[in-house]
């Protein structure tokens, strides 16, 4: 069989020749990536993949394809079962393998072992879709110990090779523990003589891989590289001419003047550090500096294990450790700044809390709709906290946008605002008031809980 190190697909054939009583050999200078390709191997498996098995009559690749193959060298076997249903049982709880379990789950670890590109939501859905098809797989082992029948059968190999690599790499115990059956199943299956031969002791995972760093391009140009030559412009054509270039202003462009200068505030917020509630929400005037000599930190210093999942967003947590810079005192604060009839304040809340059972996937959650509001970077401000020690994680926030309405633009582009419900904040209403102050401030403990995180839109 050509292979590299085997991996979970070359497993289920070496499990599968065990029962089969036949040896399967795979050579040992196999170097992926360099032998699959030559043209020899292509000629065996034209898409260049592996496994593939050679044999005295011909070529097989597709594992679960040659897993089937050694499993009937064995005339006697009862891999397949003992009866048409059991067959069709077999052939359906291989397919569900593939299609439900693997597929998913190679998503996932292919994202988070920076194989593809990390995409938040394409990792939560792939999750969601894995989560639904280990509930299936969990309630039907509630009262089966294999797959069909009362013994180990092909389905059985394959599943548990597909689940393998989940196990390893990326499904912690925490993750795990919420679907039992299928972890009894697991234990069962791995540790049957025929299995551990192959397999070895198998170390569960204990933390997901974290998402991996953003690739840049920043490499500087070379520099021989020629100099382009500049083409010139084809005089445009007369039709060509009419269109007009210049961008349509964004209608709030075209709300009267405000006495809030958005990126003011942001700065301000940017820049302070500490003392924050005196500093940018209520200061007015040089005299709110008298009388505090002890800075203080923003917040509280962050649950370690925020800062073990590094997000490498641009969007990263606010929730970090500041050095204490002293800085020129501002004028204003965030309420002298705010003008009521050009801005409005929102508060929001998600709509599915009772689905943030998993902090990171919470959290990409968030720094996924931070990244998607940047297309309204210019007319707005938005604070989101993450709240609570134990799943199901609350997602709150607090958002500034220009005019007295939710900008309509961001409405229709932006998917995730309907998932949030929206609350105008009345700022004459001082209990609303203080829930601004709280939330730009990240105030812990918000509402009674602590805060797992808090990220920031400016
Ligand atoms: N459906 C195939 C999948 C085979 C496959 O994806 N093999 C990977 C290694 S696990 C591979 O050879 N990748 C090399 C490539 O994509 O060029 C099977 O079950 O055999």
């Amino acid at each position: 069989m050509h292979v590299g190190k085997p991996n979970k697909n070359a497993l289920k054939v070496l499990i599968a020749a065990e029962y089969a009583g036949v040896e399967v050999k795979c050579p040992e200078n196999f170097q992926m990536g360099v032998s699959n390709k030559t043209q020899e191997f292509l000629k065996m498996n034209p898409i260049g993949k592996v496994p593939v098995l050679e044999t005295p009559d011909g070529v097989i690749f597709e594992s679960n394809a040659i897993t089937r193959y050694v499993a009937r060298l064995k005339t006697d076997t009862c891999l397949f079962g003992s009866s048409r249903i059991e067959y069709g049982q077999i052939e359906q709880w291989i397919d569900f393998a593939s299609s439900d379990i693997d597929s998913n789950l190679l998503v996932w670890l292919r994202m988070r072992l920076g194989l593809d590109s990390y995409i938040s939501l394409v990792e939560e859905t792939s999750i969601a879709d894995f989560k639904r098809a280990l509930g299936a797989l969990n309630t039907y082992l509630a009262a089966h110990t294999f797959l069909v029948g009362n013994g180990v059968t092909l389905a059985d190999i394959i599943m548990t090779c597909n689940l393998y690599v989940g196990f390893l790499l990326l499904m912690t115990k925490a993750f795990t523990s919420e679907f039992p059956h299928v972890e009894r199943y697991f234990w069962t299956m791995v540790n049957q003589p025929n299995f551990s031969k192959v397999i070895g002791e198998l170390k569960q995972a204990e933390v997901v891989p974290p998402v991996p760093h953003k690739t840049t391009s920043h490499d500087p140009k070379p520099k021989d590289e020629p100099k382009t030559v500049e083409k010139k412009e084809a005089p445009l054509k007369p039709d060509e001419e009419d269109v007009p270039k210049t961008k349509p202003k964004n209608p709030l462009d075209l709300l009267p003047p405000s006495k809030m200068i958005l990126d003011e505030w942001k700065r301000l917020y940017s820049n302070t550090k500490t003392n924050f509630r005196e500093v940018a929400i209520r200061a007015c005037g040089m005299g709110a500096w008298k009388g505090r000599s002890t800075p203080k930190r923003r917040g509280t210093p962050p649950p370690t294990r925020v800062l073990a999942l590094r997000d490498p967003s641009p969007w990263t947590s606010q929730r970090r450790f500041h050095l204490f810079v002293p800085r020129r005192r501002p004028l204003n604060g965030f309420w002298e700044m705010f003008d009521p009839d050009g801005y409005s304040l929102w508060f929001c809340n998600y709509k599915y809390n009772d689905e943030n059972t998993v902090s990171f996937v919470t959290m990409n959650k968030v720094g996924g709709f931070l990244q998607r509001m940047d297309l309204a970077r210019k007319y707005a401000f938005g604070k989101m906290l993450i709240i609570g020690n134990e799943p199901p994680l609350k997602v709150k926030g607090l958002w500034l946008f220009r005019g007295l309405e939710i900008p309509k633009f961001v409405m229709d582009e932006c998917y995730d605002m309907e998932l949030y419900e929206w609350t105008k904040v009345d700022p004459s209403d001082e209990a609303q008031k203080e829930r601004v102050n709280q939330m730009i401030e990240d105030h812990e403990p918000f509402e009674g809980e602590a805060l797992l995180d808090a990220k920031c839109f400016k």
